[in-house]
Protein backbone atom coordinates (compact mmCIF):
# COMPACT_ATOMS: atom_id res chain seq x y z
CA UNK A 1 0.00 0.00 0.00
CA UNK A 2 1.35 3.60 -0.88
CA UNK A 3 1.30 5.78 1.94
CA UNK A 4 1.14 9.15 2.22
CA UNK A 5 4.62 10.78 3.32
CA UNK A 6 5.94 13.96 3.15
CA UNK A 7 9.84 14.23 3.29
CA UNK A 8 10.13 14.86 -0.66
CA UNK A 9 6.85 16.11 -1.59
CA UNK A 10 7.10 19.45 -0.76
CA UNK A 11 3.98 21.59 -1.04
CA UNK A 12 4.12 24.96 -2.54
CA UNK A 13 1.34 26.98 -2.36
CA UNK A 14 1.00 30.24 -3.89
CA UNK A 15 -1.46 33.85 -3.68
CA UNK A 16 -0.85 37.25 -3.90
CA UNK A 17 2.44 38.33 -3.02
CA UNK A 18 2.88 39.92 0.59
CA UNK A 19 4.61 42.95 1.55
CA UNK A 20 3.83 42.20 5.33
CA UNK A 21 2.56 44.99 7.93
CA UNK A 22 3.27 48.72 7.85
CA UNK A 23 5.81 49.65 9.66
CA UNK A 24 6.13 52.39 12.53
CA UNK A 25 6.87 55.71 11.64
CA UNK A 26 10.42 56.50 11.06
CA UNK A 27 11.49 52.93 9.22
CA UNK A 28 12.91 53.27 5.64
CA UNK A 29 10.96 51.87 2.88
CA UNK A 30 11.82 48.10 2.12
CA UNK A 31 13.36 47.65 -1.20
CA UNK A 32 13.13 45.21 -3.95
CA UNK A 33 9.60 44.26 -5.39
CA UNK A 34 8.31 41.11 -4.07
CA UNK A 35 8.15 37.98 -7.02
CA UNK A 36 8.08 34.58 -6.87
CA UNK A 37 11.31 32.15 -8.05
CA UNK A 38 9.69 28.50 -7.65
CA UNK A 39 12.79 26.97 -6.90
CA UNK A 40 13.60 28.73 -3.80
CA UNK A 41 10.02 27.43 -2.91
CA UNK A 42 11.68 23.93 -3.36
CA UNK A 43 13.49 24.98 0.01
CA UNK A 44 11.76 27.66 1.57
CA UNK A 45 8.72 30.08 0.65
CA UNK A 46 8.89 30.96 -3.07
CA UNK A 47 8.08 34.34 -2.59
CA UNK A 48 11.60 36.75 -2.73
CA UNK A 49 11.68 40.20 -1.05
CA UNK A 50 10.75 42.85 0.03
CA UNK A 51 14.32 43.31 2.00
CA UNK A 52 14.08 45.90 4.70
CA UNK A 53 17.89 47.32 4.40
CA UNK A 54 17.56 50.49 6.95
CA UNK A 55 20.89 52.75 8.13
CA UNK A 56 22.22 50.08 10.59
CA UNK A 57 21.97 46.89 7.40
CA UNK A 58 23.62 49.02 5.22
CA UNK A 59 26.06 50.23 7.98
CA UNK A 60 26.70 46.36 9.01
CA UNK A 61 27.19 45.49 5.49
CA UNK A 62 29.71 48.15 4.19
CA UNK A 63 31.96 47.19 7.39
CA UNK A 64 31.32 43.24 6.94
CA UNK A 65 32.51 43.89 3.37
CA UNK A 66 35.65 46.22 3.71
CA UNK A 67 36.92 43.51 6.15
CA UNK A 68 35.98 40.61 4.13
CA UNK A 69 37.95 42.77 1.44
CA UNK A 70 41.11 43.72 3.77
CA UNK A 71 41.25 39.06 4.41
CA UNK A 72 40.99 38.47 0.69
CA UNK A 73 43.31 41.03 -0.19
CA UNK A 74 46.06 40.44 1.92
CA UNK A 75 45.57 36.92 1.14
CA UNK A 76 46.03 37.61 -2.49
CA UNK A 77 49.11 39.69 -1.31
CA UNK A 78 50.69 36.54 -0.17
CA UNK A 79 50.54 34.83 -3.04
CA UNK A 80 52.01 37.83 -5.22
CA UNK A 81 48.69 39.26 -6.46
CA UNK A 82 48.63 35.81 -8.57
CA UNK A 83 44.56 34.29 -9.14
CA UNK A 84 45.39 31.64 -10.09
CA UNK A 85 47.60 30.75 -7.05
CA UNK A 86 45.17 32.70 -4.88
CA UNK A 87 42.28 30.15 -6.01
CA UNK A 88 44.74 27.24 -5.29
CA UNK A 89 46.27 27.94 -2.61
CA UNK A 90 42.77 29.22 -0.94
CA UNK A 91 41.85 27.08 1.63
CA UNK A 92 45.50 27.64 3.01
CA UNK A 93 45.74 31.02 3.10
CA UNK A 94 45.73 33.05 6.53
CA UNK A 95 45.26 36.68 7.42
CA UNK A 96 47.11 35.68 11.02
CA UNK A 97 47.10 38.25 14.36
CA UNK A 98 50.42 39.91 15.18
CA UNK A 99 53.07 38.17 16.86
CA UNK A 100 53.46 37.72 20.63
CA UNK A 101 56.20 40.95 20.80
CA UNK A 102 53.32 43.54 19.92
CA UNK A 103 51.12 42.72 23.13
CA UNK A 104 47.97 44.70 22.89
CA UNK A 105 49.45 47.28 21.26
CA UNK A 106 49.19 48.13 17.56
CA UNK A 107 51.67 46.73 15.26
CA UNK A 108 52.63 47.44 12.14
CA UNK A 109 50.28 46.46 9.25
CA UNK A 110 51.96 44.06 7.73
CA UNK A 111 52.57 42.49 11.14
CA UNK A 112 48.85 42.31 12.10
CA UNK A 113 48.36 45.36 11.79
CA UNK A 114 45.70 44.45 8.99
CA UNK A 115 44.08 41.15 11.31
CA UNK A 116 43.52 43.84 14.03
CA UNK A 117 41.82 46.32 11.63
CA UNK A 118 39.91 43.59 9.81
CA UNK A 119 38.83 42.05 13.03
CA UNK A 120 38.15 45.60 14.44
CA UNK A 121 35.73 45.62 11.39
CA UNK A 122 34.27 42.39 11.50
CA UNK A 123 33.06 43.22 15.05
CA UNK A 124 31.60 46.15 14.37
CA UNK A 125 29.66 44.87 11.22
CA UNK A 126 28.42 42.03 14.06
CA UNK A 127 27.41 44.36 16.53
CA UNK A 128 25.59 46.10 14.29
CA UNK A 129 23.79 43.25 12.28
CA UNK A 130 22.69 42.22 15.87
CA UNK A 131 21.49 45.62 16.70
CA UNK A 132 19.30 45.08 13.32
CA UNK A 133 18.09 41.88 14.68
CA UNK A 134 16.87 43.38 17.65
CA UNK A 135 15.00 46.47 16.17
CA UNK A 136 13.85 44.92 13.57
CA UNK A 137 11.80 42.10 16.28
CA UNK A 138 10.72 45.50 18.24
CA UNK A 139 9.43 47.40 15.12
CA UNK A 140 7.29 43.52 14.42
CA UNK A 141 5.98 43.81 17.65
CA UNK A 142 7.97 40.13 18.13
CA UNK A 143 10.01 39.10 21.21
CA UNK A 144 13.71 39.56 20.62
CA UNK A 145 14.48 35.71 21.29
CA UNK A 146 16.37 35.72 17.97
CA UNK A 147 18.61 38.35 19.17
CA UNK A 148 19.42 36.64 23.12
CA UNK A 149 20.34 33.69 20.74
CA UNK A 150 22.52 35.41 18.08
CA UNK A 151 24.03 37.27 21.13
CA UNK A 152 25.27 34.29 22.59
CA UNK A 153 27.54 33.13 19.70
CA UNK A 154 28.58 37.01 19.08
CA UNK A 155 29.97 36.35 23.02
CA UNK A 156 31.81 33.03 21.56
CA UNK A 157 33.33 34.64 18.78
CA UNK A 158 34.04 37.99 21.16
CA UNK A 159 36.00 35.47 23.65
CA UNK A 160 38.01 34.13 21.26
CA UNK A 161 39.02 36.64 19.48
CA UNK A 162 39.02 40.14 21.71
CA UNK A 163 37.85 39.19 25.37
CA UNK A 164 40.51 36.31 25.92
CA UNK A 165 43.46 37.87 24.25
CA UNK A 166 42.98 41.13 26.10
CA UNK A 167 43.27 39.08 29.52
CA UNK A 168 45.97 37.61 28.19
CA UNK A 169 47.74 40.62 26.83
CA UNK A 170 48.80 39.75 23.81
CA UNK A 171 46.67 40.18 20.13
CA UNK A 172 48.56 36.76 19.26
CA UNK A 173 46.47 34.79 21.17
CA UNK A 174 43.47 35.25 18.75
CA UNK A 175 42.35 32.96 16.05
CA UNK A 176 43.28 34.09 12.41
CA UNK A 177 41.57 34.43 9.52
CA UNK A 178 41.44 32.02 6.88
CA UNK A 179 39.83 28.33 6.77
CA UNK A 180 42.85 25.43 7.27
CA UNK A 181 44.46 27.90 9.08
CA UNK A 182 41.90 28.60 12.08
CA UNK A 183 41.56 24.92 12.62
CA UNK A 184 44.72 24.73 13.42
CA UNK A 185 44.57 26.89 15.54
CA UNK A 186 42.19 25.14 17.17
CA UNK A 187 43.91 22.16 17.20
CA UNK A 188 47.59 24.21 18.44
CA UNK A 189 45.30 25.64 21.69
CA UNK A 190 43.83 22.33 22.60
CA UNK A 191 47.27 20.79 22.79
CA UNK A 192 49.14 23.98 24.56
CA UNK A 193 46.26 23.69 27.31
CA UNK A 194 46.46 20.16 27.65
CA UNK A 195 43.93 18.78 25.39
CA UNK A 196 40.44 20.69 25.69
CA UNK A 197 38.11 17.55 25.48
CA UNK A 198 39.61 17.50 29.43
CA UNK A 199 37.97 20.64 29.36
CA UNK A 200 34.00 20.74 31.35
CA UNK A 201 32.94 23.08 29.17
CA UNK A 202 34.13 22.19 26.02
CA UNK A 203 32.33 18.48 27.08
CA UNK A 204 29.11 20.55 27.88
CA UNK A 205 29.05 22.50 24.93
CA UNK A 206 29.24 19.47 22.68
CA UNK A 207 26.67 18.03 24.58
CA UNK A 208 24.65 21.27 23.85
CA UNK A 209 25.64 21.33 20.12
CA UNK A 210 24.58 17.31 19.45
CA UNK A 211 21.77 18.09 21.93
CA UNK A 212 20.50 20.62 19.58
CA UNK A 213 20.98 18.88 16.34
CA UNK A 214 18.89 15.28 17.83
CA UNK A 215 16.19 17.53 19.55
CA UNK A 216 16.01 19.24 15.91
CA UNK A 217 15.56 16.23 14.52
CA UNK A 218 13.39 14.46 16.49
CA UNK A 219 11.07 17.78 16.34
CA UNK A 220 11.49 18.03 12.61
CA UNK A 221 10.03 14.29 12.11
CA UNK A 222 7.97 14.59 14.69
CA UNK A 223 5.96 17.52 13.01
CA UNK A 224 6.81 16.38 9.51
CA UNK A 225 5.25 12.92 10.45
CA UNK A 226 2.47 14.82 12.11
CA UNK A 227 1.40 17.07 9.30
CA UNK A 228 -1.12 15.19 7.71
CA UNK A 229 -3.27 15.79 10.36
CA UNK A 230 -2.36 19.47 10.44
CA UNK A 231 0.68 19.35 12.91
CA UNK A 232 2.45 22.05 10.74
CA UNK A 233 0.27 24.28 12.10
CA UNK A 234 2.65 24.44 15.73
CA UNK A 235 1.26 27.97 16.66
CA UNK A 236 -2.69 27.12 17.31
CA UNK A 237 -2.16 23.62 18.53
CA UNK A 238 0.05 25.43 21.11
CA UNK A 239 -3.23 26.18 22.56
CA UNK A 240 -5.93 24.55 21.17
CA UNK A 241 -4.80 20.79 20.84
CA UNK A 242 -5.74 18.47 18.11
CA UNK A 243 -5.04 15.75 16.97
CA UNK A 244 -1.86 15.79 15.29
CA UNK A 245 -0.68 17.03 18.91
CA UNK A 246 -2.05 14.37 20.61
CA UNK A 247 -0.55 11.77 18.30
CA UNK A 248 2.70 13.28 18.62
CA UNK A 249 2.93 13.41 22.21
CA UNK A 250 1.17 9.68 22.46
CA UNK A 251 3.96 8.90 20.34
CA UNK A 252 7.01 10.06 22.69
CA UNK A 253 5.08 9.21 25.76
CA UNK A 254 5.03 5.32 24.23
CA UNK A 255 7.96 5.50 22.86
CA UNK A 256 10.37 7.61 26.26
CA UNK A 257 7.51 7.81 28.81
CA UNK A 258 7.71 11.93 28.38
CA UNK A 259 7.00 14.43 26.14
CA UNK A 260 7.67 18.11 25.54
CA UNK A 261 4.32 20.30 24.61
CA UNK A 262 4.08 22.22 21.34
CA UNK A 263 5.30 24.79 23.13
CA UNK A 264 8.24 23.38 25.60
CA UNK A 265 10.31 21.98 22.57
CA UNK A 266 10.93 25.48 21.56
CA UNK A 267 12.21 26.10 24.36
CA UNK A 268 14.34 23.00 24.88
CA UNK A 269 15.71 23.74 21.47
CA UNK A 270 16.40 27.67 22.53
CA UNK A 271 18.12 26.80 25.77
CA UNK A 272 20.25 23.97 23.67
CA UNK A 273 21.30 26.15 21.04
CA UNK A 274 21.91 29.08 23.51
CA UNK A 275 23.88 27.01 25.77
CA UNK A 276 26.81 26.03 23.34
CA UNK A 277 28.40 28.85 22.39
CA UNK A 278 27.62 30.15 25.82
CA UNK A 279 29.35 27.47 28.02
CA UNK A 280 31.90 27.41 25.14
CA UNK A 281 32.67 30.81 26.01
CA UNK A 282 33.17 30.27 29.52
CA UNK A 283 35.64 27.42 28.83
CA UNK A 284 37.70 29.53 26.52
CA UNK A 285 38.07 32.32 28.66
CA UNK A 286 39.22 29.96 31.60
CA UNK A 287 41.99 28.43 29.31
CA UNK A 288 45.19 29.99 30.13
CA UNK A 289 43.58 32.45 32.54
CA UNK A 290 42.58 30.04 35.21
CA UNK A 291 43.10 26.63 33.98
CA UNK A 292 46.96 26.25 32.34
CA UNK A 293 46.55 22.47 31.34
CA UNK A 294 42.86 21.02 31.34
CA UNK A 295 44.58 17.64 31.47
CA UNK A 296 46.85 18.23 34.69
CA UNK A 297 43.40 19.88 36.23
CA UNK A 298 41.29 16.39 35.26
CA UNK A 299 43.59 14.38 37.09
CA UNK A 300 44.09 16.72 40.34
CA UNK A 301 40.42 16.82 40.29
CA UNK A 302 39.69 13.21 40.45
CA UNK A 303 37.92 13.58 36.65
CA UNK A 304 41.18 11.67 35.10
CA UNK A 305 43.19 9.18 36.05
CA UNK A 306 46.73 10.21 36.15
CA UNK A 307 49.53 8.04 33.80
CA UNK A 308 50.72 4.91 35.80
CA UNK A 309 54.70 5.68 36.77
CA UNK A 310 56.59 3.81 33.84
CA UNK A 311 59.08 1.63 35.39
CA UNK A 312 61.78 1.98 34.88
CA UNK A 313 61.30 5.49 34.85
CA UNK A 314 61.45 6.89 31.07
CA UNK A 315 64.75 9.11 30.59
CA UNK A 316 63.89 12.43 28.87
CA UNK A 317 65.24 11.85 25.03
CA UNK A 318 67.02 15.45 24.91
CA UNK A 319 69.13 14.43 27.99
CA UNK A 320 70.79 11.71 26.05
CA UNK A 321 74.21 12.35 24.30
CA UNK A 322 73.62 9.99 21.03
CA UNK A 323 73.50 6.29 20.65
CA UNK A 324 74.80 3.46 22.36
CA UNK A 325 76.31 0.52 20.29
C1 LIG B 1 32.69 29.65 16.52
C2 LIG B 1 31.33 31.52 17.37
C3 LIG B 1 30.23 32.38 16.90
C4 LIG B 1 30.31 32.73 15.51
C5 LIG B 1 29.84 33.88 15.00
C6 LIG B 1 29.89 34.06 13.53
C7 LIG B 1 31.93 35.17 10.86
C8 LIG B 1 31.60 35.30 9.44
C9 LIG B 1 32.33 35.77 7.28
C10 LIG B 1 34.13 37.25 6.50
C11 LIG B 1 30.29 27.78 16.54
C12 LIG B 1 31.11 34.76 13.13
C13 LIG B 1 30.96 35.00 11.67
C14 LIG B 1 33.34 35.19 11.36
C15 LIG B 1 32.66 35.97 8.70
C16 LIG B 1 32.98 36.30 6.30
C17 LIG B 1 32.54 35.94 4.95
C18 LIG B 1 30.30 29.22 16.98
C19 LIG B 1 31.33 30.08 16.93
C20 LIG B 1 29.19 34.95 15.81
N1 LIG B 1 35.14 19.78 19.51
N2 LIG B 1 37.04 23.22 20.23
C21 LIG B 1 33.99 23.82 20.33
C22 LIG B 1 33.82 19.60 19.29
C23 LIG B 1 38.18 19.31 19.68
C24 LIG B 1 38.41 23.55 20.25
C25 LIG B 1 32.57 24.11 20.26
C26 LIG B 1 33.58 18.24 18.92
C27 LIG B 1 39.60 18.98 19.87
C28 LIG B 1 38.55 24.96 20.49
C29 LIG B 1 31.93 22.80 20.13
C30 LIG B 1 34.81 17.59 18.92
C31 LIG B 1 40.25 20.25 19.70
C32 LIG B 1 37.23 25.41 20.61
C33 LIG B 1 33.04 21.88 19.84
C34 LIG B 1 35.80 18.57 19.28
C35 LIG B 1 39.19 21.23 19.90
C36 LIG B 1 36.37 24.34 20.44
C37 LIG B 1 32.12 25.19 19.35
C38 LIG B 1 35.11 16.18 18.61
C39 LIG B 1 41.17 20.45 18.57
C40 LIG B 1 36.43 26.58 20.80
C41 LIG B 1 30.65 25.51 19.51
C42 LIG B 1 34.06 15.17 18.46
C43 LIG B 1 40.50 20.40 17.27
C44 LIG B 1 34.96 26.17 20.87
C45 LIG B 1 34.88 25.52 24.50
C46 LIG B 1 30.07 26.43 18.49
C47 LIG B 1 34.49 26.28 22.28
C48 LIG B 1 35.00 24.71 20.50
C49 LIG B 1 32.84 20.59 19.45
C50 LIG B 1 37.16 18.36 19.45
C51 LIG B 1 39.43 22.60 20.05
C52 LIG B 1 30.95 22.32 21.11
C53 LIG B 1 32.21 17.74 18.63
C54 LIG B 1 39.89 18.21 21.07
C55 LIG B 1 39.82 25.69 20.62
N3 LIG B 1 34.24 22.49 20.03
N4 LIG B 1 37.97 20.61 19.81
O1 LIG B 1 28.92 26.73 18.55
O2 LIG B 1 33.58 26.96 22.62
O3 LIG B 1 30.87 26.92 17.50
O4 LIG B 1 35.23 25.53 23.17
O5 LIG B 1 36.24 15.81 18.48
O6 LIG B 1 36.82 27.74 20.95
MG1 LIG B 1 36.08 21.49 20.02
Amino acid sequence: MIQYQNLFTAVQVTGPVQSGVPLPPGDEERLIKPFFWHLMGRIGNAQIGPIYLGPLGLASLILGTLSFNIIGFNMLAQVNWSPVQFVKQLFWLALEPPPPAYGLSFPPMNQGGWWLLAGGLLTASMLLWWARTYRRARQLGLGTHLAWAFLSAIWLFLVLGFFRPVLMGSWSEAVPFGIFPHLDWTAAFSLRYGNLFYNPFHALSIAFLYGSTLLFAMHAGTILAVSKFGGEREIEQIVDRGTATERAALFWRWTMGFNATMESIHRWGWWFAVLCPLVGGIGILLTGTVVDNWYLWSVKHGVAPGYPAPIPAIIDPATLQGVKP
